[in-house]
């Protein structure tokens, strides 16, 4: 399989959900074959990592059952680490966590950021996501008294318990649209280096997200807002943002696209000596 050329800076994590809800690619993967092959085109196109996750998080999404979100990825999981794809898998689900972790994945990428002993037993990676409040409720009214600090706080807290459970690899991610207003989403990304200055390496993932479609109604004569599968420039304005701002990786769903951006940037994405 041919992949791209290794970057110097920004890893890309191409995003493949399994299940019908998501708000940006829900239905499309559902299909075991499906999501496969998506995986595959992803990793063709540049991602580093994909990420396969059974269970939409979008606002106002109800939690799936165990049996079935299990259902839905440890086949893709194990297909995908069988084809040598580094795999990490998106849940807060202590079972799929494991399972997945047993067919193959290298990396838990936890919205709920309290699987650390399980990316621990197997030696992955763990990526610890902030989120304020559960994604049924999330959004109704979010708050904070200094959102930059209390995400870093909360996020180091995490990551250093993550570290004395025995991860080596830990990653912490400030959660974009989980549990934050525009403003709050904007302050996170405006202050990207204070979470870069904790020494952790950070992963954003703005994709396709709600915020793109405000900013982008705000530049529309009509105000219309595009729905998530119209939010590329967006997504790939806010990911060469991010990487310029110290960012390690940024989670997409248009990989192709966003290596392309990511390769406009190297020369000035690299320090001066
Ligand atoms: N966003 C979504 C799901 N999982 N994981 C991390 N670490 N960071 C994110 O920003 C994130 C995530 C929601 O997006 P999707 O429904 O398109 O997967």
């Amino acid at each position: 399989m041919q992949v791209s050329r290794p970057r110097r800076h920004g890893l890309v994590m191409g995003v493949v959900n399994v299940t019908p809800d998501s708000f940006s690619d829900g239905g499309q993967y559902l299909d075991p074959d499906a999501a496969v092959a998506r995986a595959r085109a992803l990793r063709e196109a540049g991602a580093d990592w994909v990420d396969v996750g059974g269970e939409s998080t979008r606002p106002g999404a109800t939690p799936v059952p165990e049996v079935e979100e299990l259902a839905r990825v440890v086949p893709v999981v194990r297909a995908l680490a069988e084809a040598g794809i580094p795999t990490s898998i998106d849940t807060r689900t202590p079972a799929v966590a494991e399972a997945a972790l047993a067919a193959g994945a290298g990396m838990v990428n936890d919205i709920s950021a309290r699987l650390a002993d399980r990316a621990a037993a197997a030696g992955a990676a763990f990526v610890a996501m902030h989120m304020q409040g559960e994604p049924g409720t999330m959004q109704d009214a979010p708050a904070y008294r200094d959102v930059v600090a209390e995400v870093r706080d909360h996020l180091v807290a995490r990551a250093e318990a993550a570290r004395a459970a025995g991860v080596t690899e830990v990653w912490i991610d400030p959660g974009i649209g989980f549990g934050k207003s525009l403003d709050h989403n904007l302050a996170l990304l405006a202050n990207l280096d204070v979470l870069v200055a904790t020494g952790y390496p950070v992963l954003i993932g703005t994709s396709r997200k709600g915020m793109l479609g405000t900013l982008a109604a705000r530049a529309d004569t009509a105000g219309v807002a595009p729905p998530p599968g119209d939010r590329l420039e967006g997504s790939l304005a806010t990911a060469v943002w991010a990487v310029l701002r110290g960012a390690s990786m940024v989670r997409v769903h248009d990989v192709a696209a966003t290596v392309r951006a990511l390769a406009a940037i190297e020369t000035e994405a690299v320090p001066a000596a």
